[in-house]
């Protein structure tokens, strides 16, 4: 076992950050550089995990030769492909602006690029659900989950890490995101996507020092400008979808009793409600973490 890790856990949580392999805190490192972890030394890893007194350990994120590990800037492909193998969808990206709200990186540089990554539908669902955070029975398993990949990539692709659950003070992901892809607020506070209706959420972002070379912007209009009967809006049976901003106390307390059984094991009954991106509605396991983390939370 590599010396500096206690458990199992934390050798496969590691991070390669600029030529360096760290523990899943990220303080200490393993080993000086120039190491770099070859696909032989991943694969040893891999066999004293099995051999280790966890029973169920998650794959890895993927480990980078050496010889791939990148001193230039990626490109939107590279990211889009690594964010994807990690379990992750691309959320759009943008150039900050001063007023964004952008925190400066550690050494006080401005954010040239920010790029926003998280799910959409059920397509991220399998690669979370198979994780050793989700079932190891500790808390905030999609919080933790999201920071280690989202932590991998940033790693690899010489970016700082945000995220959502970074807080309080909350970062502003949502007023982010309307930068990044044409999403829009909705009725029920969180916001709508054309494709993907109110079926999506962001699970970290990137951020570069480098003004990375982007798609034209998709600016797509708002589905709620063109709801007539706006369902969301009285679909809830607790009225907690109001006009003047979602109450969460009535919501949670419905949630929480006998009478919000529906609500707590298919999701947001408002939510269902919706018709647009209907095919991307979360299953019923998907639905019911969210419910339930959101019970525990709200
Ligand atoms: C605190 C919080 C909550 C609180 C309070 C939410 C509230 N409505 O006030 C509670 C616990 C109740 C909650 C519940 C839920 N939340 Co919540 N929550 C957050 C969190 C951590 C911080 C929000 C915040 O205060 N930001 C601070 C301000 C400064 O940031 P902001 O980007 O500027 O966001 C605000 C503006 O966009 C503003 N806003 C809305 N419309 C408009 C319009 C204009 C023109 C402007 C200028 C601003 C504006 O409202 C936002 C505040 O919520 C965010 C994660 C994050 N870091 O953003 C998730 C987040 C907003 N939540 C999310 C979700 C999915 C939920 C739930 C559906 C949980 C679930 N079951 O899955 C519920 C339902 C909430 C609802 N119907 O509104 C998602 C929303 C994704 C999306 N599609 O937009 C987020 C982004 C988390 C994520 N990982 O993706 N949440
Ligand atoms: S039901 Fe209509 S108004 Fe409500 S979120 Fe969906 S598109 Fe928007
Ligand atoms: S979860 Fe149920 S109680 Fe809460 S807002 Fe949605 S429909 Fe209303």
């Amino acid at each position: 076992m590599p010396a500096g890790c206690e458990t199992v856990t934390q050798i496969m949580f590691f991070a390669v950050r600029r030529h360096r392999l760290f523990c899943v805190d990220g303080k200490r490192p393993l080993a000086e550089p120039p190491l770099s972890i070859t696909p032989h030394a991943a694969s040893a890893l891999r066999r004293i995990a099995a051999g280790g007194r966890l029973g169920r350990v998650s794959a890895p994120t993927r480990i980078v030769p050496r010889s791939a590990l990148m001193d230039r800037p990626p490109s939107i492909d590279d990211l889009r492909r690594d964010a994807r193998e990690g379990g992750l969808a691309w959320r759009g990206a943008f150039h900050p602006a001063p007023d964004d709200g952008v925190p400066a990186l550690a050494d006080g540089g401005a954010v040239a690029t920010l790029v926003l990554l998280g799910f959409v539908g059920g397509e991220q669902w399998p690669a979370f659900s198979a994780s050793t955070e989700y079932a190891d029975g500790i808390a905030n398993p999609l919080d933790r989950w999201s920071r280690r990949v989202v932590a991998a990539l940033a790693a690899r692709h010489g970016a700082a890490a945000f995220y959502p659950s970074d807080g309080p003070p909350w970062l502003p992901f949502q007023r982010w995101a309307m930068r990044a892809e044409p999403v829009h607020p909705s009725p029920l506070g969180i916001l709508i996507h054309p494709d993907h209706g109110l079926w999506h959420a962001y699970r970290g972002a990137l951020a570069f020092r480098e003004r990375l070379d982007l798609p034209a912007a998709d600016r797509r209009p708002s589905p709620c400008a063109a709801c007539r009967t706006r369902p969301c809006e009285h679909t809830c049976p607790v009225a907690a979808i109001t006009r003047s901003g979602f109450d969460a106390a009535a919501c949670t307390a419905h949630v929480a009793g006998a009478a919000g059984i529906d609500c707590l094991q298919q999701g947001c009954r408002a939510r269902r409600a919706c018709p647009v991106g209907a095919t991307q509605r979360y299953g019923a396991e998907q639905a019911e973490f969210h419910m339930r983390s959101f019970v525990r939370r709200g």
